[in-house]
């Protein structure tokens, strides 16, 4: 007879198997969970909602009763590159094989409401996403897919007026009235401001437009959900899961209280809200947020008191994560998206976007974007993952998972609620900053190894592959975007046009009425995206971020190692040499706001010794250059995540030289195919920086530049 097993019997064989104590293998994540070696029944004490249902409030286990087992998660591929006839043959193949929703990607400078004939937009459009100008192209967008049977996302939020109008004109011509339309809008603009950064307007007029397409959306569109309050590009601007969730769950919160103001009743509304995270690497967490989300979204909705059980339902969309994913040695992405995908799966998502391995690099190949579908495929047909529900129910490691998370976004949310709603918080800045400051620490543990990359910060291949990507000839785009518009002008009603956006602007500048229901009728009279645009423009006027960068986080995590005490010094040397500290501004040209990286840099570089300018964003080249030359910079650094490089850097160039600033340096880092680096060298750019460049690398390189043109002079 052996005694029974017990934690403290445990702790002793651990020791022993070790030699150190097992307290030395907790893991400290980012969120401030230390993960323990060993979870047993005894942390599952005191945890509530252990023996709740699926398909039954708070809907920890799940929305629906059967789950998968009754209908597996909708294969839903977010996808849009160049023209409207290009993006439909992409939709139809897809669907033909085996995807079973659409999701519209829009380029930037649709998402900002200009057409593609807009000056500031050149080097945008048709790059990171479809161009659509007024309903003709919505029109062609959908040829052939059936909207009363497919249902279709669209991510758009700064002109999701326009869009989700041309969408409803473009059925209605389809023959499908707008109460059989199914489908989501992401019309989820707080996001925006804090980490996406495709708003227009201010937050104001901005939250007047959420409610609107609520209000619209609740009265006309049954079948159609009327946002997606969206957590994924918290996670892919740095955030821990903590901060995803709680800043998610509170934006949640929030727009309903903007429904409200319209006099809607919550359970008018209520079951069409839906929400939407990224699934990152770690894997059972992950899983553990969904489940934690659904807690306490049915908590922060019980507030309102509904009467309906659905009223307290989170149904949520999921992505796999795009930063997770690497130049470098590139095949390694599918691995990591089938993970992330099978942990979205045993958390339970409604639909899931698998990312295709090309992702660091390029918008998707029909290669890259098959594998991503099929590893949703076989997970569905050959795992047997969709044969259970909530399989991870009961483990007493997800159990605590998912009540640590839960009480520590709740915490978080609380902290939120205290400074007035997510509104005010996001005005003051704190979760921008609390969501740089995790990125920055994340990136400094990347760069000091401490957290593996297989391929970019270990075992990194002496040779890379050869990669084929998608190119999209912009210029082709942009001029074929341009004969149609110009066409649609000369066929339309000019006088109706104007009837239409004056309802429109009125109703924006006295809030009485509903903007989506004006625009419909602009649509209709064949109004552009950027005409209805510039009709709200002018009574709410853009917004305009100030840029902040964090201070110390970089640093301090190198604290004095010599690596960073090494440069630092090399740094102060040449300054003295200099007479003054390097410049760097650190650009965002064109639509492209995806900050991150040019954030990252901008804190890091500053840690180190230089004098950091972050530029606005949204700047045309030459605006760029002129606010270079006013700061004396030495190197202008240009951040590009929205495949704008070709146009725009050497735009850049062009323009310091037209100036008389062409001795300023100037490199470019972000998503940058190694295919397109000597392009850039060749049209005046000094160094390129592609994904995964350790920043005190690309430091070093700044600096090497620097000197060579000191010495030469
Ligand atoms: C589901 N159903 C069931 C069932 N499971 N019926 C019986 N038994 C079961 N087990 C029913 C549902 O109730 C529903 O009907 C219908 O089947 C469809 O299921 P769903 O779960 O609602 O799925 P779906 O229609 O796909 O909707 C999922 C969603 C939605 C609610 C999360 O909002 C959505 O599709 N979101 C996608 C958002 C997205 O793709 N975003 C891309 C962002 S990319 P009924 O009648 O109840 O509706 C991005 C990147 C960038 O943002 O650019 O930055
Ligand atoms: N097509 C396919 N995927 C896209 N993504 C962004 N734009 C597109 C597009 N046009 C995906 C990437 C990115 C995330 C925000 O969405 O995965 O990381």
């Amino acid at each position: 007879m052996t005694d029974k097993p017990t934690i403290d019997s445990w702790k002793k064989l651990a020791e022993r198997e070790i030699k150190a104590s097992p307290d030395t293998l907790v893991w400290n994540t980012p969120e401030g969970i230390d993960v323990k070696p060993l979870y047993t029944a005894d942390d599952l004490a005191g945890i509530d909602n252990l023996d709740s249902m699926p398909g039954l409030a708070p809907f920890l286990r799940g929305p629906r009763a059967t789950m998968y087992t009754g209908r597996p998660w909708t294969i839903r591929q977010y996808a849009g590159f160049s023209t409207a006839e290009a993006s439909n043959s992409f939709y139809r193949k897809a669907l033909a094989a085996g995807q079973q929703g659409v999701s519209v990607a829009f380029d930037l400078a649709t998402h900002r409401g200009y057409d593609s004939d807009h000056p500031r937009v050149e080097g945008d459009v048709g790059k990171a996403g479809v161009a659509i100008d007024s309903v003709e192209d919505m029109k062609i967008l959908f040829d052939g897919i059936p909207l009363e049977k497919i249902s279709v996302s669209m991510t758009m939020n700064g002109a999701v007026i326009p869009i989700l109008a041309s969408f409803i004109v473009a059925g209605e011509e389809q023959g499908v009235p707008r109460e059989q339309l199914s489908g989501t809008i992401q019309n989820d603009i707080l996001k925006e401001f804090m980490v996406r950064n495709t708003y227009i307007y201010p937050p104001e007029p901005s939250m007047r437009i959420v409610a609107d397409i609520i209000e619209y959306t609740a009265k006309e569109m049954p079948k159609f959900n009327s946002i997606s309050i969206s957590g994924y590009h918290m996670q892919e601007a740095g955030s821990t899961l903590v901060q995803e969730l709680a800043f998610t769950l509170a934006d949640g919160r929030e727009y309903v209280r903007a429904a409200l103001t319209k006099g809607l009743n919550v359970d008018e509304f209520a079951g069409r809200l839906s929400f939407f995270f990224a699934i990152g690497m770690n894997f059972f967490m992950e899983a553990a947020k969904l489940r934690a989300a659904r807690l306490l979204w049915s908590r922060i909705m019980t507030e309102f008191e509904p009467k309906k059980a659905s009223s307290l339902m989170l149904r949520t969309h999921c992505q796999t994560s795009g930063v997770s994913l690497q130049e470098q040695d590139p095949y390694n992405n599918i691995v990591r998206t089938a993970f992330e995908a099978m942990s979205a799966a045993l958390g339970g998502t409604q639909s899931l976007h698998t990312n295709s391995f090309d992702e660091a690099i390029a918008l998707p190949t029909e290669f890259s974007a098959r594998i991503a579908r099929n590893t949703q495929l076989i997970l569905q047909h050959e795992t047997g993952v969709t044969k259970v529900v909530d399989p991870l129910a009961g483990s007493y490691y997800v159990e605590s998972l998912t009540n640590d998370l839960a009480e520590k976004a709740w915490a978080l949310i609380e902290e939120v609620e205290a400074m007035g709603g997510m509104t005010k918080a996001v005005a003051s800045g704190l979760p921008k900053r609390m969501i740089e400051e995790a990125a920055t620490r994340r990136q400094a543990a990347v760069d000091k190894g401490e957290e593996v990359i297989v391929g970019v910060n270990k075992y990194r291949l002496e040779e890379e592959d050869h990669l084929d990507i998608l190119e999209i000839d912009n210029s082709a785009v942009r001029l074929s975007q341009i004969a149609r518009i110009e066409r649609t002008r000369r066929q339309r009603d000019p006088h109706r046009v104007e009837a239409a956006l004056a309802a429109l602007e009125k109703i924006a500048r006295s809030g009485d009425g509903n903007m989506l229901a004006a625009a419909v009728e602009a649509s209709r009279a064949r109004a552009t995206v950027g005409e209805i645009s510039d009709a709200m423009r002018r009574a709410f006027g853009d917004h305009a971020a100030v840029p902040e960068v964090v201070e110390n986080v970089y640093g301090q995590a190198y604290d004095d190692e010599p690596e960073f005490q090494t440069l630092v010094s090399r740094l102060e040397q040449f300054a003295g040499s200099l007479g003054e500290k390097p410049r760097i501004m650190v650009a965002k040209l064109g639509q492209d706001g995806h900050d991150r990286g040019a954030k990252i840099i901008a804190s890091a570089f500053g840690d180190i010794g230089f004098e950091v300018i972050a530029g606005p964003l949204f700047q045309t080249p030459g605006e760029a250059a002129d606010t270079a030359i006013a700061f004396r910079v030495h190197v202008v650094g240009m951040s590009s995540l929205a495949a704008g490089h070709k146009t725009l850097a050497p735009q850049l160039v062009a323009a310091l030289k037209a100036k008389g600033a062409e001795d300023i340096i100037v490199v470019v880092g972000g998503v940058i195919p190694r295919q397109d680096y000597q392009y850039l060298l060749d049209h005046g750019v000094s160094a390129v920086f592609g994904p995964g460049t350790n920043v005190l690398d690309a430091a070093r390189a700044v600096l090497d530049l620097m000197e060579g043109k000191r010495r030469n002079q």
